[in-house]
């Protein structure tokens, strides 16, 4: 009973230390962040409880290998309250845990809350069609990047993901992006702390015989670069272009 339950300290104990030393390493956003850390957090939670699960369960069949007959269990109150306080810390840690990430507006962005509040945040229309995508700017007359997002790496972005025609989804693994795209219908996704690169993205519902060629590529360049790149696109549709100029601020050969 003291070794089992000494045995249940030390395995906290050592999930404790484990969360209180992981290290901060930089995440391509803050919605990777977010999530990775969760993935993290839950992990060194559920590898102390299989070790002990396994060694439980690896002991009694090596004990109890040759016994004849199992021999019937005593009641133990206090090994079943502790088992139940365990389960119970065990829940509220990865209820609380996951809570705290899904109802971040980095991960979960509600209609509640305004798109783009401040002045600098930047706003990206995601127009996802059979079969190829459509990147625009609403804050800067509609012009339209084709299947190459450019956004700023300080700032607050805004993802309006929509459909033109059938359910495709809008998907950035590294970033931590995900979001279904429907027709007549748009969600949207918030992220911040963009790390400066190139992020590979494309559809993540199925949607026709060419769902498979819909990639698109995010790219997060530094502050002055993506001025630069509004600019030239946004000269381009007022000077009588068709408005789908293309992204030749964004030749990032120092990355
Ligand atoms: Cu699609």
């Amino acid at each position: 009973m003291r070794t089992t339950r000494s045995v249940l300290v030390s395995l906290f104990s050592l999930v404790a230390v484990g969360l209180a030393a992981q290290p901060a390493a930089a995440q391509p956003s803050a919605t990777a962040e977010l999530i990775n850390g969760l993935n993290a957090d839950l992990l060194y939670l559920a590898v102390p409880i299989t070790v002990l699960v396994e060694a439980i369960l690896i002991y009694t069949v090596l004990k109890y290998r040759n016994a004849e007959e199992a021999s019937p269990t005593r009641e133990n109150r206090r090994l079943e309250i502790t088992w139940t306080i365990a389960t119970a810390v065990v829940l509220l840690f990865v209820g609380v845990a996951s809570y705290g990430v899904l109802a971040n507006p980095n991960v979960t962005y509600t209609g509640d809350q305004p798109i783009a509040p401040e002045d600098d945040d930047v706003v990206v229309l995601a127009e996802a069609y059979q079969w190829g995508w459509d990147m625009q700017y609403p804050q800067h007359g509609n012009f339209s990047n084709g299947n190459t997002v450019v956004v700023p790496a300080d700032q607050d972005v805004y993802i309006q993901v929509t459909s033109r025609d059938v359910i495709h989804a809008f998907h950035a693994p590294e970033l931590g992006l995900k979001q279904d795209a429907m027709p007549g219908n748009v969600n949207v996704i918030k992220t911040e702390d963009l790390e400066e690169g190139t992020y590979q993205g494309y559809c993540a519902e199925f949607c026709g015989v060419a769902h498979s060629q819909m990639y698109f590529t995010v790219e997060v360049v530094p502050q002055d670069e993506y001025e630069q790149f509004v600019e030239e696109n946004t000269q381009e549709s007022s000077s009588g272009g068709s408005g789908s100029g293309n992204s030749t601020a964004t030749a990032t050969a120092s990355n």
